[in-house]
């Protein structure tokens, strides 16, 4: 972990006020920063990727006849949203309700998305030609962003809230293929047969996710976690050259906020020591590699999240419990801290919210010490 992680920076003139830095500063000794610091904790703390949504019947009520990219407009409702799962399942940290293609929206590309799809592009970004429309993205464009984060760090209190973004190759794939893939097909098609435009892209999506980070970072939040979710599509080679540079950008440009950096992909178990020099202090492990063998391939230094079976969640609790027990223990390769329990992707809408606060409460208790 970097020295500067534990800090608030010095130097962002005129961009961060101290009120901002003093409401940060509640959260600072919660458990979770604790652990993404590497200092002793009394128990392994615990968040979950898509902890808000669907799979809470309050988040159904509060969302009834609003479209998803309008409620992420909407700093009351990202509010309530964001603080269901924190005040129903106890979790450690809040996760900012949004989606990763609210700032592509915000600088005009015409993106909705679609109930029971994910992401829909009117016009693919395939030429240099469409990548004019593609314009960096500035604070003002999404005022709505800060607004909802200084509301509910205020809320919040000594509960960390984790900002995040979607990482440049997971952005691109969703603008190049019009909506989400399987085989990335015109994705990669750019990547290997068109690599100055694909470079310009990426770089684009790199100051746009840096820019949505930092607003968010200003207004209060805690951590920041990079969504590389599809990521695990390449090689290990194809994702140094034609991935890392843009992603280590990201990190880059959110360094001197000293703030914890987690970054998570799907299936990418040949690219955890990958994602973790790209830049993060923590890196977010998926259900197929045992924590254990992921702090190998990460190295010494940074931290480890994850990485129970999603799946395991349909079964019996006393199979949630042994599986959950499993993650611990496969933990304890970093040592007591450093590890944040979560799930190896996101909560499923069919999930029984009960199973998680449940979870919860074991995971606090297996792992205090
Ligand atoms: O109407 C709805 O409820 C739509 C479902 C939904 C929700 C609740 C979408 C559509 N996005 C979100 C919110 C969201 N998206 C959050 C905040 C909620 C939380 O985590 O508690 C976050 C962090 C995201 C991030 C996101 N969006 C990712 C990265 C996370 C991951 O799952 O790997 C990705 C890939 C997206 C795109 C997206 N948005 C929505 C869907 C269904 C998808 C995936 C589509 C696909 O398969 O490509």
């Amino acid at each position: 972990m970097s020295e500067t992680s534990a800090a608030t920076p010095a130097a962002q003139p005129g961009q961060q006020s101290s009120q901002v830095t003093a409401r940060r500063g509640a959260a600072h000794d919660s458990v979770f920063l604790r652990a993404a610091r590497f200092e002793p904790v009394p128990y392994t703390p615990v968040w979950f990727m898509r902890q808000a949504g669907r799979s809470l019947p309050e988040y159904l009520k509060v969302r009834e006849g609003i479209p998803m990219l309008e409620s992420c407009m909407r700093p009351e409702l990202v509010k309530e949203i964001t603080l269901q799962p924190v005040r129903r399942h106890g979790v450690d940290a809040a996760i900012f309700f949004s989606d990763i293609v609210v700032p592509l929206k915000a600088v005009g590309i015409d993106v909705d998305i679609k109930p029971g799809v994910g992401p829909v592009i009117a016009d693919p970004i395939r030429s240099f030609d469409d990548l004019q429309r593609l314009r960096p993205l500035e604070p003002d464009d999404m005022p709505y962003i800060a607004e909802a984060v200084g509301l509910l760090v205020d809320e919040l209190g000594t509960t960390p809230l984790i900002g995040f973004a979607g990482a440049p190759f997971t952005l691109a794939s969703y603008l190049i293929e019009g909506g989400p893939s399987r085989t990335y097909e015109n994705t990669k098609a750019m990547m290997y047969g068109e690599p100055e435009l694909w470079a310009a892209l990426v770089d684009r999506l790199a100051q746009i996710t840096s820019a949505f980070l930092k607003i968010q970072i200003e207004a209060g939040a805690s951590a920041i976690q990079l969504f590389d979710s599809w990521a695990g599509a390449l090689a290990p080679d194809e994702y140094r050259r034609s991935v890392l540079p843009a992603s280590s950008k990201v990190f880059d440009a959110v360094a001197p906020y000293g703030v914890p950096r987690i970054h998570f992909g799907v299936n990418t178990g040949e690219l955890l020591g990958l994602m973790g020099q790209a830049g993060a202090d923590i890196v977010g492990v998926d259900w197929r590699v045992p924590l254990h063998l992921a702090a190998e391939r990460v190295g010494p230094g940074k931290g480890l999240q994850g990485n129970l079976d999603p799946a395991v969640l349909f079964a019996p609790t006393r199979v949630v419990e042994t599986k959950a027990r499993e993650v611990l223990h496969a933990a304890q390769a970093i040592g007591d801290s450093g590890h944040i329990f979560n799930l190896g992707h996101g909560v499923m809408p069919s999930m029984d919210p009960d199973a998680l606060t449940r979870l919860v409460a074991f995971v606090h208790e297996a792992s205090a010490r």
